[in-house]
């Protein structure tokens, strides 16, 4: 079984499905697909499903060329019992005539016939901060109804350790066959990678960790794998690898909060943290940079970390490098709030009845995703102040986001004069920084994206 789904791997004669069609599954599955394989993407919302088969693609880092050209190629193997699905469903005699590169469907009963899935569901908290794996969970129901001997099985999502043979795997043997990991079927985990709006380091030539449940099951992974993945990290288990996603991810958090930390301690000893830092980053080794800002924003660093302290604390063992980064990385609004409060101050003004135009919402700069982004902490802060807060992102024109609804301004010249002070909380390359200097009256810059321009007020 093992080698006849190696072999099938690297003739490129495998159907794969790819479950989550998002910033993580879009890509992998055109990578699977431009590396000769059929591809299925499964997806539970029909307008991703509809755009793939269009043609067209929802990602900012996959054109839809791109997609139009494998949506419409025709492969020349369609798998072992292959039949069409959905648009490709069709009379045909040949299996393989008219089924295409890429397709993508709702329909998890494709999985029946598939060699291969990748599993690149979401991973979030839940309301109470703990980890949510419903999306993991759901998908390997689904698999667990469709698996067959003769199939692999590999998890992209970031999750905590044991997962992948805690949640996973038992599910999977329990499914009424008596198919065995390692045997009939073939497990294992791979974290993603993708940082979205890289163009240096894409799907296909990041080096990918993949860890299998069994020798055999790593075998047959790197085979699937090794035919998209330029390079591929073997690890001993699953487990490893899914704390290797959980480290490097940490790694940054903990970082970023000691930066934080370092401005709180300048603010104490009367000191510049970003000249410190600097000066700091001129050692050639032994030194990351990281700078100070508004906190943790995205899908990752802010909720990564907690999958790891969740896990240790059922070991009883307290996380503390993660929950100190975390208890500073959230302050740091507030922190932000507190110097617009100083500066109205020192002008002889409140913050109640003040205007204030917040620069950037997106969760860093030049991207327009805002999930988690700690800008909007700022405005809810300010706004329990009595602050009058407007907001200003070019790739944000307006949004509706957890529970607030804004429209961005946009006369942005206006807006700079209007306002008794601006917050540059992300600092997108766009903006021409002079002009915002010489038109607003004050500015608190949680970027020191004013003084590194030499701009200095
Ligand atoms: N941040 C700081 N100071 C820093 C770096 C970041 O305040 O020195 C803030 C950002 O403003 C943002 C948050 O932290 O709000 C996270 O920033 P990030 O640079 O870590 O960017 P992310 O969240 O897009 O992280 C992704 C991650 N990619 C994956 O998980 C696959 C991360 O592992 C990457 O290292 C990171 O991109 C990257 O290097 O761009």
């Amino acid at each position: 079984m093992k080698d006849a789904l190696i072999t099938k791997f690297q003739t490129r004669n495998a159907h794969i499905a790819v479950i989550g069609l998002g910033y993580v599954g879009l890509p992998l599955a055109v990578n699977f697909a431009q590396a000769g394989y059929r591809v299925t993407g499964i997806d539970l919302d029909p307008r991703k499903i509809d755009a793939i088969n269009r043609g067209e693609s929802y990602i900012e880092d996959i054109p839809s060329a791109v997609v139009r050209e494998l949506a419409t190629a025709q492969v020349a193997f369609a798998g072992a019992n292959a039949s069409a699905t959905g648009p490709d469903r069709h009379a045909g005699a040949d299996p393989a005539a008219g089924i295409r590169q890429l397709s993508a469907t709702t329909d998890f009963s494709i999985l029946a016939e598939c060699d291969a899935v990748s599993i690149c569901v979401p991973t979030p908290l839940n309301k109470t901060g703990d980890p949510d794996i419903s999306y993991i969970a759901s998908a390997t129901e689904q698999i667990a109804r469709y698996l067959h001997p003769g199939m692999v099985v590999v998890l992209e999502s970031t999750t905590y350790p044991g997962t992948t043979t805690e949640v996973l795997l038992p599910r999977l043997e329990d499914n009424g066959q008596n198919l065995r990991v390692g045997e009939d079927f073939f497990l294992a985990f791979s974290p993603e990678r993708v940082d979205p709006g890289r163009t240096d380091w894409m799907t296909r030539n990041t080096p990918m960790v993949i860890g299998g449940v069994t020798p055999a099951c790593l075998a047959v992974a790197r085979a699937y794998y090794g035919q998209a993945i330029e390079t591929l990290v073997p690890v001993s288990s699953p487990d490893v690898a899914e704390l290797v996603k959980l480290l490097e991810n940490t790694f940054r958090s903990v970082n970023i909060g000691l930066a934080n930390e370092l401005l709180l301690m300048c603010d104490k000893l009367g000191l510049d943290a970003w000249e410190v830092i600097d000066a700091a980053a001129t050692k050639p080794f032994g030194f990351m940079k990281f700078t100070p800002g508004t906190g943790l924003g995205g899908h990752c660093i802010p909720i990564d970390p907690h999958y790891l302290s969740w896990k240790l604390r059922t070991l009883k063992y307290n996380a503390r490098f993660i929950e100190l980064a975390s208890e500073i990385n959230t302050e740091m609004p507030r922190y932000w709030v507190q110097k617009v409060q100083d500066v109205l101050n020192d002008a002889g003004k409140a913050v109640k009845h003040s205007h204030i135009l917040v620069l950037g919402v997106a969760y860093k700069k030049n991207v327009s995703d805002m999930r988690e982004s700690p800008a909007l902490d700022i405005i809810h802060l300010l706004e329990e102040k009595g602050a009058h807060v407007l907001y200003h992102d070019p790739h944000i024109p307006a949004f509706q986001h957890e529970g607030m609804e804004m429209v961005g301004v946009q006369d942005l010249d206006t807006a700079l004069k209007m306002a008794d002070c601006i917050v540059i909380a992300t600092d997108h390359s766009v903006y021409n920084w002079a002009d915002i200097v010489e038109k607003a009256s004050l500015v608190v810059d949680t970027r020191h994206v004013i003084n590194s321009k030499g701009l200095k007020r």
